[in-house]
Protein backbone atom coordinates (compact mmCIF):
# COMPACT_ATOMS: atom_id res chain seq x y z
CA UNK A 1 0.00 0.00 0.00
CA UNK A 2 1.56 3.18 -1.25
CA UNK A 3 -0.04 6.68 0.84
CA UNK A 4 0.70 10.47 -0.09
CA UNK A 5 0.29 12.92 2.96
CA UNK A 6 0.35 15.91 0.86
CA UNK A 7 0.93 19.35 1.94
CA UNK A 8 1.74 19.38 5.65
CA UNK A 9 4.58 20.44 7.61
CA UNK A 10 6.86 17.83 9.14
CA UNK A 11 7.87 18.59 13.00
CA UNK A 12 11.01 16.36 14.37
CA UNK A 13 12.64 16.80 17.38
CA UNK A 14 15.23 19.26 15.75
CA UNK A 15 13.70 20.61 12.45
CA UNK A 16 10.31 21.98 11.05
CA UNK A 17 9.53 22.26 7.17
CA UNK A 18 6.67 22.03 5.00
CA UNK A 19 7.14 18.68 2.83
CA UNK A 20 5.11 15.86 1.09
CA UNK A 21 5.90 12.53 3.31
CA UNK A 22 5.23 9.38 0.55
CA UNK A 23 4.90 5.98 2.59
CA UNK A 24 5.17 2.37 1.24
CA UNK A 25 5.81 -1.05 2.40
CA UNK A 26 5.27 0.20 6.02
CA UNK A 27 8.22 2.77 5.39
CA UNK A 28 9.08 6.52 4.20
CA UNK A 29 9.99 5.99 0.77
CA UNK A 30 10.13 10.00 0.25
CA UNK A 31 9.74 13.19 1.60
CA UNK A 32 9.88 16.34 -0.22
CA UNK A 33 8.15 19.07 -2.14
CA UNK A 34 5.61 18.32 -4.34
CA UNK A 35 6.15 14.39 -4.73
CA UNK A 36 4.87 12.71 -7.56
CA UNK A 37 1.56 10.81 -7.04
CA UNK A 38 2.92 7.32 -7.43
CA UNK A 39 0.06 5.11 -9.66
CA UNK A 40 -2.51 3.55 -7.16
CA UNK A 41 -2.01 5.51 -3.87
CA UNK A 42 -3.93 6.88 -2.18
CA UNK A 43 -3.49 11.16 -1.18
CA UNK A 44 -3.85 11.71 2.55
CA UNK A 45 -4.03 15.90 2.48
CA UNK A 46 -2.02 17.84 5.55
CA UNK A 47 -3.08 21.29 5.27
CA UNK A 48 -2.39 22.96 7.83
CA UNK A 49 -1.75 19.61 10.21
CA UNK A 50 1.55 18.63 11.92
CA UNK A 51 3.87 15.34 10.41
CA UNK A 52 5.52 13.82 13.75
CA UNK A 53 6.93 10.61 14.36
CA UNK A 54 4.39 8.31 15.81
CA UNK A 55 4.58 8.24 19.78
CA UNK A 56 6.11 5.65 22.05
CA UNK A 57 4.81 4.50 24.73
CA UNK A 58 8.44 3.26 27.37
CA UNK A 59 6.19 2.11 29.65
CA UNK A 60 3.42 0.49 29.35
CA UNK A 61 1.40 -2.87 31.51
CA UNK A 62 -0.96 -4.95 29.03
CA UNK A 63 -2.84 -7.56 30.40
CA UNK A 64 -0.48 -7.58 33.54
CA UNK A 65 -1.39 -10.50 36.02
CA UNK A 66 -1.24 -7.90 39.09
CA UNK A 67 -1.94 -8.03 42.88
CA UNK A 68 -4.76 -11.14 42.80
CA UNK A 69 -6.27 -9.67 39.12
CA UNK A 70 -5.54 -9.04 35.94
CA UNK A 71 -4.99 -5.54 34.21
CA UNK A 72 -8.39 -5.02 32.20
CA UNK A 73 -6.35 -3.84 29.05
CA UNK A 74 -4.84 -6.25 26.74
CA UNK A 75 -2.63 -5.92 23.92
CA UNK A 76 -5.04 -5.39 21.29
CA UNK A 77 -7.60 -2.77 22.98
CA UNK A 78 -4.53 -1.27 24.48
CA UNK A 79 -2.63 -0.61 21.42
CA UNK A 80 -5.90 0.46 19.95
CA UNK A 81 -5.97 3.15 21.95
CA UNK A 82 -2.76 4.15 21.84
CA UNK A 83 -3.01 4.31 18.23
CA UNK A 84 -6.09 6.70 18.47
CA UNK A 85 -4.25 8.78 20.50
CA UNK A 86 -1.21 9.04 18.11
CA UNK A 87 0.98 6.46 20.15
CA UNK A 88 2.57 4.12 17.52
CA UNK A 89 4.94 2.09 19.42
CA UNK A 90 5.25 0.83 23.32
CA UNK A 91 7.57 -0.96 25.19
CA UNK A 92 6.05 -2.86 27.58
CA UNK A 93 7.24 -5.13 30.54
CA UNK A 94 7.36 -8.69 30.92
CA UNK A 95 7.36 -9.50 34.89
CA UNK A 96 8.28 -13.35 35.80
CA UNK A 97 7.06 -14.59 39.15
CA UNK A 98 9.85 -14.72 41.47
CA UNK A 99 12.02 -18.42 40.67
CA UNK A 100 9.81 -18.31 37.10
CA UNK A 101 12.13 -18.66 34.20
CA UNK A 102 13.04 -15.33 32.79
CA UNK A 103 12.83 -16.94 29.32
CA UNK A 104 9.65 -19.14 30.01
CA UNK A 105 7.91 -15.58 30.99
CA UNK A 106 8.87 -13.94 27.76
CA UNK A 107 7.42 -16.58 25.76
CA UNK A 108 4.06 -16.19 27.25
CA UNK A 109 4.50 -12.34 26.97
CA UNK A 110 5.60 -12.74 23.55
CA UNK A 111 2.44 -14.86 23.04
CA UNK A 112 -0.02 -11.99 24.66
CA UNK A 113 1.19 -9.61 22.67
CA UNK A 114 0.44 -11.33 19.30
CA UNK A 115 -3.31 -9.68 19.24
CA UNK A 116 -0.91 -6.28 19.74
CA UNK A 117 -2.21 -3.56 16.72
CA UNK A 118 0.67 -1.68 17.28
CA UNK A 119 4.51 -2.42 17.38
CA UNK A 120 5.46 -3.29 20.39
CA UNK A 121 9.09 -4.36 22.38
CA UNK A 122 9.65 -5.45 26.12
CA UNK A 123 11.78 -4.75 29.07
CA UNK A 124 12.43 -7.60 31.09
CA UNK A 125 11.96 -7.67 34.92
CA UNK A 126 14.47 -8.88 37.31
CA UNK A 127 12.02 -10.00 40.06
CA UNK A 128 15.02 -12.97 41.28
CA UNK A 129 18.18 -13.69 41.01
CA UNK A 130 20.07 -16.90 40.45
CA UNK A 131 22.78 -18.38 38.34
CA UNK A 132 19.74 -18.91 36.25
CA UNK A 133 18.71 -15.88 35.86
CA UNK A 134 22.13 -14.49 34.91
CA UNK A 135 22.21 -17.15 32.04
CA UNK A 136 18.63 -16.18 31.11
CA UNK A 137 19.38 -12.07 30.58
CA UNK A 138 22.70 -13.11 28.46
CA UNK A 139 19.97 -15.29 25.85
CA UNK A 140 17.32 -12.17 25.98
CA UNK A 141 19.91 -10.10 24.71
CA UNK A 142 21.79 -12.07 22.45
CA UNK A 143 18.79 -14.18 20.86
CA UNK A 144 15.50 -11.98 21.65
CA UNK A 145 16.20 -8.42 20.99
CA UNK A 146 16.24 -7.34 24.94
CA UNK A 147 18.12 -4.57 26.04
CA UNK A 148 16.66 -2.91 28.57
CA UNK A 149 16.24 -4.70 32.62
CA UNK A 150 13.41 -3.72 35.06
CA UNK A 151 13.87 -3.69 39.03
CA UNK A 152 11.08 -3.03 40.83
CA UNK A 153 12.69 -1.52 44.36
CA UNK A 154 9.10 -2.02 46.02
CA UNK A 155 6.41 -4.56 46.20
CA UNK A 156 7.78 -6.32 48.74
CA UNK A 157 7.33 -10.02 49.46
CA UNK A 158 6.14 -10.37 45.97
CA UNK A 159 8.43 -8.80 43.00
CA UNK A 160 10.56 -6.76 44.81
CA UNK A 161 14.40 -6.79 43.85
CA UNK A 162 16.41 -6.05 47.50
CA UNK A 163 20.11 -4.52 47.09
CA UNK A 164 21.95 -7.70 46.36
CA UNK A 165 19.44 -8.43 42.94
CA UNK A 166 19.63 -4.66 42.00
CA UNK A 167 24.21 -5.34 42.60
CA UNK A 168 24.31 -8.24 40.68
CA UNK A 169 21.73 -7.59 37.86
CA UNK A 170 23.09 -4.09 37.26
CA UNK A 171 26.98 -5.93 36.99
CA UNK A 172 25.36 -8.31 34.46
CA UNK A 173 23.69 -5.46 32.25
CA UNK A 174 26.79 -3.45 32.02
CA UNK A 175 28.31 -7.29 30.55
CA UNK A 176 25.88 -7.25 28.23
CA UNK A 177 25.44 -3.97 27.26
CA UNK A 178 21.69 -3.69 28.45
CA UNK A 179 20.37 -0.60 30.06
CA UNK A 180 19.22 -1.12 33.96
CA UNK A 181 15.94 0.81 34.84
CA UNK A 182 14.17 1.16 38.54
CA UNK A 183 11.37 1.95 39.62
CA UNK A 184 12.36 3.36 42.64
CA UNK A 185 11.02 3.23 45.95
CA UNK A 186 11.77 1.97 48.96
CA UNK A 187 9.50 -0.80 49.44
CA UNK A 188 10.34 -2.19 53.14
CA UNK A 189 9.51 1.77 54.50
CA UNK A 190 6.24 1.15 51.95
CA UNK A 191 5.32 -2.12 53.61
CA UNK A 192 6.39 -1.17 57.10
CA UNK A 193 4.41 2.38 56.86
CA UNK A 194 1.22 0.26 55.29
CA UNK A 195 1.40 -1.91 58.18
CA UNK A 196 1.20 1.19 60.58
CA UNK A 197 -1.09 2.91 58.81
CA UNK A 198 -3.42 -0.18 58.97
CA UNK A 199 -2.70 -0.69 62.42
CA UNK A 200 -4.22 2.56 63.60
CA UNK A 201 -7.32 2.06 61.44
CA UNK A 202 -6.73 4.06 58.44
CA UNK A 203 -7.31 1.83 55.99
CA UNK A 204 -8.86 4.37 52.80
CA UNK A 205 -6.90 5.32 50.11
CA UNK A 206 -6.44 8.00 51.92
CA UNK A 207 -3.40 5.84 53.27
CA UNK A 208 -2.03 5.02 49.87
CA UNK A 209 0.20 8.60 49.63
CA UNK A 210 1.06 8.61 53.11
CA UNK A 211 2.63 4.86 52.83
CA UNK A 212 4.17 6.35 49.95
CA UNK A 213 6.00 10.17 50.97
CA UNK A 214 8.46 11.41 48.38
CA UNK A 215 11.25 10.35 50.59
CA UNK A 216 10.58 7.00 49.65
CA UNK A 217 11.53 7.70 46.09
CA UNK A 218 14.33 10.12 47.08
CA UNK A 219 15.76 7.63 48.74
CA UNK A 220 15.58 4.93 46.68
CA UNK A 221 16.77 6.22 43.34
CA UNK A 222 19.97 8.00 45.55
CA UNK A 223 20.56 4.42 46.08
CA UNK A 224 20.21 3.08 42.86
CA UNK A 225 21.91 5.65 41.11
CA UNK A 226 24.68 5.35 44.05
CA UNK A 227 25.01 1.31 43.11
CA UNK A 228 25.01 1.97 38.94
CA UNK A 229 27.51 4.94 39.97
CA UNK A 230 30.17 2.76 41.38
CA UNK A 231 29.79 -0.23 38.81
CA UNK A 232 30.41 2.23 36.23
CA UNK A 233 26.61 1.35 34.60
CA UNK A 234 23.79 3.61 32.44
CA UNK A 235 21.24 3.88 35.07
CA UNK A 236 16.92 4.67 33.65
CA UNK A 237 14.80 5.54 36.10
CA UNK A 238 11.04 5.24 35.43
CA UNK A 239 7.99 7.29 36.65
CA UNK A 240 9.72 9.92 38.53
CA UNK A 241 7.42 12.15 40.76
CA UNK A 242 8.72 13.65 42.78
CA UNK A 243 11.54 16.76 43.61
CA UNK A 244 13.87 14.35 45.42
CA UNK A 245 14.38 12.05 42.24
CA UNK A 246 14.85 14.82 39.79
CA UNK A 247 17.47 16.33 41.97
CA UNK A 248 19.58 13.14 42.51
CA UNK A 249 19.23 12.49 38.70
CA UNK A 250 20.37 16.16 38.24
CA UNK A 251 22.93 15.89 40.73
CA UNK A 252 24.33 12.48 39.12
CA UNK A 253 24.62 13.92 35.94
CA UNK A 254 25.95 17.20 36.39
CA UNK A 255 28.91 14.86 37.63
CA UNK A 256 28.80 13.63 34.05
CA UNK A 257 26.64 9.84 35.26
CA UNK A 258 24.59 8.46 32.59
CA UNK A 259 21.70 8.63 34.12
CA UNK A 260 17.86 9.12 32.15
CA UNK A 261 14.71 9.40 34.05
CA UNK A 262 11.19 9.20 32.66
CA UNK A 263 7.66 11.15 33.88
CA UNK A 264 4.12 10.53 33.69
CA UNK A 265 1.60 13.20 32.67
CA UNK A 266 -0.23 12.57 35.64
CA UNK A 267 2.37 13.59 37.69
CA UNK A 268 2.65 16.12 35.54
CA UNK A 269 -1.22 17.57 36.19
CA UNK A 270 -2.41 16.19 39.14
CA UNK A 271 -1.70 16.30 43.60
CA UNK A 272 -2.62 14.42 46.25
CA UNK A 273 -5.72 16.29 46.83
CA UNK A 274 -7.60 13.17 44.99
CA UNK A 275 -6.92 11.01 47.76
CA UNK A 276 -9.08 13.23 50.06
CA UNK A 277 -11.99 12.45 47.74
CA UNK A 278 -15.18 11.38 49.41
CA UNK A 279 -16.53 9.42 46.98
CA UNK A 280 -14.29 5.96 47.33
CA UNK A 281 -13.77 5.13 43.98
CA UNK A 282 -13.14 8.16 42.57
CA UNK A 283 -10.07 7.93 45.18
CA UNK A 284 -9.32 4.64 44.37
CA UNK A 285 -9.10 4.74 40.36
CA UNK A 286 -5.81 7.53 41.29
CA UNK A 287 -4.19 4.59 43.01
CA UNK A 288 -0.77 3.98 41.50
CA UNK A 289 2.39 3.85 42.34
CA UNK A 290 4.25 5.98 43.11
CA UNK A 291 1.09 8.36 44.13
CA UNK A 292 0.13 11.76 42.63
CA UNK A 293 1.85 14.13 44.88
CA UNK A 294 1.89 17.01 47.15
CA UNK A 295 1.43 19.78 43.79
CA UNK A 296 4.93 21.81 44.48
CA UNK A 297 6.84 18.23 42.89
CA UNK A 298 5.01 19.47 39.60
CA UNK A 299 6.90 22.17 38.81
CA UNK A 300 10.42 20.26 39.68
CA UNK A 301 9.08 17.39 36.84
CA UNK A 302 8.27 20.57 34.48
CA UNK A 303 11.91 21.83 34.73
CA UNK A 304 13.35 18.48 34.64
CA UNK A 305 11.93 17.94 31.43
CA UNK A 306 12.92 21.33 29.95
CA UNK A 307 16.97 21.09 30.78
CA UNK A 308 16.82 17.85 29.46
CA UNK A 309 17.42 15.70 32.96
CA UNK A 310 14.01 13.76 32.17
CA UNK A 311 14.35 12.72 28.99
CA UNK A 312 11.35 10.63 28.30
CA UNK A 313 7.55 10.37 29.11
CA UNK A 314 5.43 7.31 29.47
CA UNK A 315 1.89 6.71 31.15
CA UNK A 316 2.56 3.71 32.81
CA UNK A 317 -0.40 2.37 31.15
CA UNK A 318 -2.22 -0.25 34.01
CA UNK A 319 -5.90 -0.65 33.87
CA UNK A 320 -7.85 -1.95 36.76
CA UNK A 321 -11.99 -1.22 36.39
CA UNK A 322 -14.29 -0.16 39.53
CA UNK A 323 -15.18 -3.61 40.36
CA UNK A 324 -11.16 -4.28 40.28
CA UNK A 325 -10.43 -1.96 42.76
CA UNK A 326 -13.45 -3.09 44.88
CA UNK A 327 -10.90 -5.45 46.27
CA UNK A 328 -9.09 -2.44 48.39
CA UNK A 329 -12.99 -1.60 49.69
CA UNK A 330 -11.34 -2.22 53.48
CA UNK A 331 -7.41 -2.45 52.97
CA UNK A 332 -6.08 0.48 50.70
CA UNK A 333 -2.81 -1.94 50.51
CA UNK A 334 -5.06 -4.40 48.23
CA UNK A 335 -6.37 -1.67 46.00
CA UNK A 336 -4.68 -2.97 42.44
CA UNK A 337 -2.19 -0.50 41.31
CA UNK A 338 -2.53 1.82 37.97
CA UNK A 339 -4.10 4.16 36.00
CA UNK A 340 -4.77 4.50 31.90
CA UNK A 341 -3.20 7.23 29.77
CA UNK A 342 -1.78 5.69 26.53
CA UNK A 343 -4.92 7.39 24.31
CA UNK A 344 -4.24 11.11 26.40
CA UNK A 345 -0.46 11.21 26.76
CA UNK A 346 0.00 12.95 24.12
CA UNK A 347 -2.69 15.18 23.62
CA UNK A 348 -2.11 16.29 27.31
CA UNK A 349 0.92 16.49 27.46
CA UNK A 350 0.64 19.22 23.71
CA UNK A 351 -1.73 20.99 25.68
CA UNK A 352 -0.36 21.48 29.27
CA UNK A 353 3.16 21.96 27.54
CA UNK A 354 3.53 23.14 24.11
CA UNK A 355 -0.15 25.33 24.70
CA UNK A 356 1.74 27.25 27.97
CA UNK A 357 4.55 27.34 26.23
CA UNK A 358 7.18 25.27 28.58
CA UNK A 359 8.31 22.94 26.47
CA UNK A 360 8.51 23.67 21.80
CA UNK A 361 7.18 21.77 19.67
CA UNK A 362 10.67 19.98 18.89
CA UNK A 363 11.08 19.26 22.55
CA UNK A 364 7.63 17.67 22.55
CA UNK A 365 8.16 15.31 19.38
CA UNK A 366 11.74 14.41 21.39
CA UNK A 367 10.32 13.50 25.01
CA UNK A 368 7.45 11.77 23.44
CA UNK A 369 9.10 9.41 20.89
CA UNK A 370 12.57 10.52 19.17
CA UNK A 371 14.63 10.25 22.92
CA UNK A 372 12.57 7.17 24.03
CA UNK A 373 13.60 5.55 20.10
CA UNK A 374 17.39 6.71 20.91
CA UNK A 375 17.69 5.52 24.52
CA UNK A 376 16.05 1.40 23.85
CA UNK A 377 17.77 1.88 20.46
CA UNK A 378 15.30 2.00 18.40
CA UNK A 379 16.08 5.39 16.26
CA UNK A 380 16.09 6.16 13.68
CA UNK A 381 13.69 2.90 12.98
CA UNK A 382 11.17 4.37 15.07
CA UNK A 383 10.92 8.24 16.18
CA UNK A 384 12.36 9.90 12.91
CA UNK A 385 10.74 11.36 9.79
CA UNK A 386 13.41 10.16 7.70
CA UNK A 387 13.95 8.42 4.38
CA UNK A 388 14.06 4.91 5.57
CA UNK A 389 12.27 4.84 8.66
CA UNK A 390 8.88 2.75 9.49
CA UNK A 391 6.28 5.23 8.18
CA UNK A 392 4.79 5.64 12.12
CA UNK A 393 3.24 9.04 12.21
CA UNK A 394 0.77 10.97 13.61
CA UNK A 395 -0.31 14.18 11.58
CA UNK A 396 -1.12 16.60 14.44
CA UNK A 397 -3.97 19.51 14.55
CA UNK A 398 -3.00 22.19 17.15
CA UNK A 399 -6.19 23.68 16.23
CA UNK A 400 -8.56 20.51 17.29
CA UNK A 401 -9.96 20.14 20.68
CA UNK A 402 -11.43 17.27 22.73
CA UNK A 403 -13.12 16.83 25.89
CA UNK A 404 -11.25 13.70 28.08
CA UNK A 405 -13.90 11.22 29.14
CA UNK A 406 -14.52 7.86 29.76
CA UNK A 407 -17.41 7.55 28.39
CA UNK A 408 -15.82 8.49 25.17
CA UNK A 409 -11.94 7.19 25.09
CA UNK A 410 -11.28 3.68 23.80
CA UNK A 411 -9.13 2.41 26.69
CA UNK A 412 -10.82 -0.49 28.25
CA UNK A 413 -11.25 0.60 31.63
CA UNK A 414 -14.29 3.08 33.46
CA UNK A 415 -12.59 5.47 34.59
CA UNK A 416 -9.86 8.29 33.14
CA UNK A 417 -7.81 10.36 35.79
CA UNK A 418 -8.10 13.30 33.29
CA UNK A 419 -11.69 12.87 33.36
CA UNK A 420 -13.59 16.78 31.91
CA UNK A 421 -9.86 18.01 31.14
CA UNK A 422 -10.13 20.06 27.69
CA UNK A 423 -7.10 19.67 25.57
CA UNK A 424 -6.26 21.85 22.56
CA UNK A 425 -4.11 20.15 20.30
CA UNK A 426 -5.02 16.20 18.87
CA UNK A 427 -3.79 13.81 16.74
CA UNK A 428 -6.12 13.90 13.46
CA UNK A 429 -4.72 11.21 11.91
CA UNK A 430 -2.43 8.30 13.14
CA UNK A 431 -0.02 6.06 10.77
CA UNK A 432 1.54 2.72 11.63
CA UNK A 433 3.29 0.55 9.26
CA UNK A 434 2.00 3.16 6.55
CA UNK A 435 -1.30 2.52 6.79
CA UNK A 436 -3.47 5.09 8.75
CA UNK A 437 -5.04 3.16 11.43
CA UNK A 438 -7.07 6.45 12.91
CA UNK A 439 -8.37 9.16 10.76
CA UNK A 440 -10.60 11.78 12.45
CA UNK A 441 -11.76 10.06 14.56
CA UNK A 442 -12.42 6.63 12.84
CA UNK A 443 -10.09 3.94 14.40
CA UNK A 444 -8.99 1.07 11.98
CA UNK A 445 -6.74 -0.74 14.19
CA UNK A 446 -5.68 -4.16 13.11
CA UNK A 447 -5.68 -6.85 15.56
CA UNK A 448 -2.40 -8.73 15.00
CA UNK A 449 -1.06 -5.98 12.94
CA UNK A 450 1.46 -5.20 15.58
CA UNK A 451 5.39 -5.96 15.06
CA UNK A 452 7.51 -7.19 17.99
CA UNK A 453 10.51 -4.93 17.98
CA UNK A 454 13.86 -6.33 18.79
CA UNK A 455 16.43 -3.81 20.48
CA UNK A 456 20.49 -4.70 19.74
CA UNK A 457 22.48 -3.98 23.09
CA UNK A 458 25.63 -1.59 23.06
CA UNK A 459 28.47 -4.16 24.50
CA UNK A 460 31.09 -2.19 23.49
CA UNK A 461 29.93 1.81 24.75
CA UNK A 462 29.61 -0.03 28.12
CA UNK A 463 33.03 -1.71 28.11
CA UNK A 464 34.64 1.71 27.99
CA UNK A 465 32.18 2.94 30.54
CA UNK A 466 33.40 -0.17 32.86
CA UNK A 467 36.95 0.84 32.25
CA UNK A 468 36.57 3.87 33.05
CA UNK A 469 34.80 2.84 36.42
CA UNK A 470 37.63 0.42 37.25
CA UNK A 471 40.68 2.67 36.81
CA UNK A 472 38.06 5.70 38.97
CA UNK A 473 38.87 8.51 36.58
CA UNK A 474 37.19 11.14 37.89
CA UNK A 475 34.28 11.86 34.66
CA UNK A 476 34.09 14.86 32.96
CA UNK A 477 31.62 17.57 33.98
CA UNK A 478 28.14 17.74 31.80
CA UNK A 479 27.66 21.31 30.34
N1 LIG B 1 2.76 0.91 39.49
C1 LIG B 1 1.47 0.87 39.21
O1 LIG B 1 0.74 1.77 39.60
N2 LIG B 1 0.97 -0.18 38.51
C2 LIG B 1 1.77 -1.20 37.98
C3 LIG B 1 3.11 -1.31 38.54
C4 LIG B 1 3.61 -0.08 39.18
O2 LIG B 1 4.77 0.02 39.48
ZN1 LIG C 1 6.49 1.18 38.59
ZN1 LIG D 1 4.95 0.28 35.62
Amino acid sequence: MTLLIRGGTVVTHEESYRADVLCGDGRILAIGENLELPAGAEVLEAGDLLVMPGGIDPHTHMELPFMGTVASEDFYSGTAAGLAGGTTSIIDFVIPNPRQSLLEAFQQWRGWAEKSAADYGFHVAVTWWSEQVSEEMGVLVREHGINSFKHFMAYKNAIMAADDTLVASFERCLELGAMPTVHAENGELVDHLQRKLLAQGITGPEAHPLSRPAQVEGEAASRAISIAGTLGVPLYLVHVSTEDAVEQIRLARRNGQPVYGEVLPGHLLLDDGVYQSADWQFAAGHVMSPPFRPAHHQRALWQGLQSGDLQTTATDHCCFCAEQKAAGRNDFSKIPNGTAGIEDRMAVLWDAGVNSGKLSMHEFVAITSTNTAKLFNLYPRKGAVRVGADADLVLWDPQGSRTISASTHHQNVDFNIFEGRQVLGVPRHTISQGRLVCCDGDLRAVRGAGRYLPRPAWPSAYQALQRRAEQQQPLPVAR
